[in-house]
């Protein structure tokens, strides 16, 4: 417990506004966590699996209208529309309270509430924050307990401070015409109610580090950004790291995990995973750019995952893991998702909890977004640098999504304002980690247009601002795309662990160790120097193919480029990526 007297006073008005039948505060015990996890599987809000093949490990499904995040339903209510910007929802603060402590007012009745102090970063670092969540769900507070490093200690380091991040979760009825995931910036706080998915809910996550703290980065001068934070150590044990902002679901766990091709393997590379998903970003004392993950687990996508595409993940879902919304083995108690293996189970339970047989059924049995919330301890593959807090400096910086066509398998901006302006074109297809259709390409500049925390066009001035501090030990800035495919639809960049490969290109660009080709959108590998040695089925044409830059398809997204930043961004567009657009403009007529 805490005598901190803001904090008191906030939770005296929350409970009178909620009114619980209790309040439980989380201390961060296994004891206490074990008492709950009883009660979960009690009340069946979860499941418990084979404790032999999975020790630790549960299953939950949440209901089947709450899937993904809702950003529809997803506001940041700033003072003015314009503090927002265009990519957000806006409510006026005023307004959205009233709405949110009328849909709340009794919504604990009959519930208990439990209060989660957590830490978003190691406890006591200097780089880390505290928040404190209100729940009235079991299944939260267990997944705090993985993804957040939760309990008493949290309190020791807050003291009497009043900086800290106010978070009310309200599953109420689960009812979507009334779910509501709210944002306050200039208070820090947080309001969700009428939803129980992750995105949704773990409000320590997107909620917290990256829309309130991307508004504390922008306003104290660091950066939160939705990036994995990657170490790759070379045969002479030196480590180079690198970040990686790439949209929901498109590979920012695999690459944070990989495990390296078996020529590389043999020779000594070692990948370390500090980040999966999000990365806060300082300049350090020697003016070079730090990164921390701020999280403790892994929330990752279930589908996709197996022994071949990423090891890695799966080792560490085999203990102290909640999977929610895959399929249950009813033979051995055990999960299944999508392309786990060849063998789904015939016995089982779908996603919804309904028998299904997977050997004969033409419905999926996880939904596509299946998670796990895993320790990042299990992780076989995490960096010895993850918990102590300091930061790991970062050498070069790589955005990506998924284009089917047109953007190459990677290049380098000329400079750091360039590679700005090259995160502020990412585009990329829409994937299932959000409602709505999947598949469309849209704009997500830095894989943030659903996090940024105030308006998109500052967020860009920041990072320009960022880069002015940073000077000449600015790290590099790079894009890639794995997803391009072929005239039949199939990817023709085998992708995952083969991903080191291109990496590799990147950090010997950053040790000025091999040229490039300059063409009009930055430098582009030449073929031969990118390593396909090992590689079965892929030859350098193929790897051409890919590396291509189409200019007249260029010169048509540029102007597709021109329309959105004026039509979205207005007079909130720094004019460094006007500049830069203007030049890849005249690159493209050349
Ligand atoms: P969030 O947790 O939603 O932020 O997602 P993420 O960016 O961590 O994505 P993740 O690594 O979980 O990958 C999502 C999907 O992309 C999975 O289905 C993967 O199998 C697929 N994927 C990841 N890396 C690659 C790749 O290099 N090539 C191809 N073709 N697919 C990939
Ligand atoms: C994402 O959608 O980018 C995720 C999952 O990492 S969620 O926590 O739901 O946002
Ligand atoms: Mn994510």
């Amino acid at each position: 417990m805490t005598k901190n007297a803001s904090v008191l006073a906030w939770i005296d008005e929350m409970k009178a506004l909620v009114n619980p039948d209790q309040v439980v505060w989380i201390n961060g015990t296994e004891e206490q966590l074990d008492e709950l996890r009883a009660e979960a599987c009690k009340t069946g809000e979860m499941i418990k699996l084979n404790q032999e093949k999975l020790p630790g490990c549960y299953l939950h499904r949440t209901a089947v209208n709450d899937v993904a995040r809702v950003e529809g339903r997803t506001f940041i209510c700033s003072h003015t529309k314009e503090e927002a910007g265009p990519t957000n929802n806006w409510m006026d603060p005023q307004e959205a309270y009233k709405m949110l402590y009328d849909i709340a007012r009794g919504s604990y009745k009959g519930r208990t509430m439990y209060v989660i102090p957590y830490s978003m970063g190691p406890i006591g670092s200097p780089l880390a924050k505290i928040g404190v969540e209100l729940t009235d769900s079991i299944y939260v507070v267990l997944n705090m307990a993985i993804m957040t490093r939760v309990g008493d200690a949290v309190w020791d380091v807050l003291g009497d401070s009043t900086d800290w991040v106010k978070g009310l979760h309200c599953k109420c009825d689960i009812d979507e015409e009334k779910r509501y995931i709210c944002h306050f910036p200039e208070d820090n706080t947080i309001i969700s109610v009428n939803s129980g998915y992750g995105g949704n809910v773990l409000l320590g996550k997107k909620c917290f580090a990256l829309r309130i703290a991307s508004f504390q980065g922008k306003n104290e001068g660091w950066m939160a950004e939705h990036m994995l934070i990657l170490g790759i150590e070379n045969p002479q044990g030196e480590i180079k790291y690198v970040t990686a902002a790439f949209p929901s679901a498109c590979g920012k766990t695999n690459l944070a995990m990989m495990i390296p091709p078996e020529g590389y393997r043999v020779k000594g590379y070692k990948v370390w995973t500090v980040g999966d998903d999000i990365a806060w970003m300082r300049q350090g004392e020697d003016g070079r750019l730090y990164a921390i993950n701020p999280e403790n687990g892994f929330f990752g996508v279930a589908p996709g995952t197996n022994e071949k595409s990423n090891p890695n993940a799966l080792a560490t879902t085999r203990q102290g893991t909640i999977f929610t919304n895959v399929a249950q083995n009813l033979d051995d108690n055990t999960v299944w998702w999508e392309s786990l293996d060849k063998n789904p189970p015939e016995h089982a339970l779908d996603w919804t909890g309904e028998p299904w047989n997977g050997k004969t059924s033409d419905k999926k049995g996880a939904h596509p977004n299946s998670r796990f919330t895993a320790p990042a301890k299990n992780c076989p593959c995490i960096s010895p640098e993850f918990d102590k807090g300091a930061g790991v400096p970062i050498s070069a910086i790589i955005f990506g999504g998924r284009r089917a066509s047109t953007t190459p398998l990677v290049y380098q901006s000329r400079d750091w304002n360039h590679g700005v302006f090259v995160g502020s074109i990412m585009a990329s297809e829409t994937t299932a980690a959000a409602t709505g259709a999947v598949g469309v390409l849209r704009h997500d500049p830095m894989a943030m247009k659903p996090f940024c925390g105030y308006n998109m066009g500052d967020y860009f001035q920041h990072w320009i601002d960022m880069g002015k501090k940073l000077g000449d030990k600015a790290p590099k800035i790079f894009n890639v795309n794995w997803f391009r495919v072929d005239e039949n639809g199939h990817f023709i960049w085998p992708g995952f662990g083969d991903n080191l490969r291109v990496v590799e290109w990147i950090i010997k660009r950053v040790e000025g160790a091999v040229d490039a080709e300059e063409t009009a959108i930055g430098y582009v590998p030449k073929a031969e120097d990118i390593n396909l040695e090992g590689l079965k089925d892929f030859s350098i044409d193929d790897l051409k193919t890919i590396l291509e830059v189409d200019k007249d398809k260029w010169a048509k997204e540029a102007d597709e480029i021109e329309n959105y930043y004026n039509t979205t961004f207005g007079d909130h567009m720094p004019k460094e990526l006007r500049d830069s657009l203007a030049t890849l403009k005249a690159n493209c007529a050349k």
